[in-house]
């Protein structure tokens, strides 16, 4: 059975939603954030980890890829090269744009040791979230998910961005991108995750 190690309700969350849309069991291992819990499977100690028998893999955009084209007959994976090319543009940018407002804002304002906290950040990643939320309309260009007709792992990557933004009160002026998050968020897979990762967020 799967593993997944990290702190639950973080991107952890990206893989248990990816593996309730397979219908994959699973077994959540919890770890604390900022801990040495992971040190043993993660180089970087942070998490999610996916363990599957004696193959570890870290990095939450890489976990739902590597688990949708193993469950390739599920249909959320690439079906042949320029898919996957596609793909990995998507969570590339999904991860070196996207998140990167939201991430840098909550570092500053929550997770770093308060003297490297910049002062005042927030405009600045308020505009630069602004301007990849623009990027996003013009990638979703009328798709009802971002490889078209279909949802896929980088829906996952991307709703998790959505919650995320919407948690942050980030303001989404474009009414496509609104109504793509609530088409993603309102998947049931989704909801499963977020109630597990919860009661385990809960327990001791
Ligand atoms: N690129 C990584 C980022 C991993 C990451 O920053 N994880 C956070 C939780 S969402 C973490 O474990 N932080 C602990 C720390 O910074 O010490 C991914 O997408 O999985």
């Amino acid at each position: 059975m799967y593993e997944v190690h990290g702190s639950p309700i973080s991107r952890m969350t990206r893989v248990t939603w990816m593996l309730e849309e397979l219908g994959e069991p699973y077994e959540l291992k919890k770890a604390r954030l900022g801990s040495d819990d992971l040190a043993g499977l993660s180089p970087s100690g942070k998490g999610p980890v996916l363990v599957d028998d004696d193959f570890v893999l870290t990095d939450s955009a890489a976990i739902c890829l590597y688990l949708a084209d193993k469950h390739g007959d599920k249909g959320f994976g690439p079906r042949d090269a320029r898919d996957r090319a596609q793909m990995e543009s998507w969570m590339l940018w999904t991860l070196a744009e996207f998140e990167q407002p939201m991430w840098n804002k909550l570092k500053h304002r929550l997770l770093l040791p308060e003297d490297l906290r910049a002062a005042d950040v927030s405009a600045w990643l308020s505009a630069e979230f602004r301007r990849e939320a623009g990027t996003l309309e013009r990638r979703l260009a009328g798709r009802d998910y971002a490889m078209g007709d279909r949802f896929t792992c980088v829906d996952v990557v991307l709703g998790h961005c959505g919650m995320w933004a919407r948690a942050g009160r980030y303001e989404i002026a474009s009414g496509a991108v609104d109504a793509y998050f609530d088409r993603i968020l309102s998947r049931p897979a989704y909801q499963r995750a977020v109630e597990k990762e919860t009661r385990l967020k809960a327990a001791a």
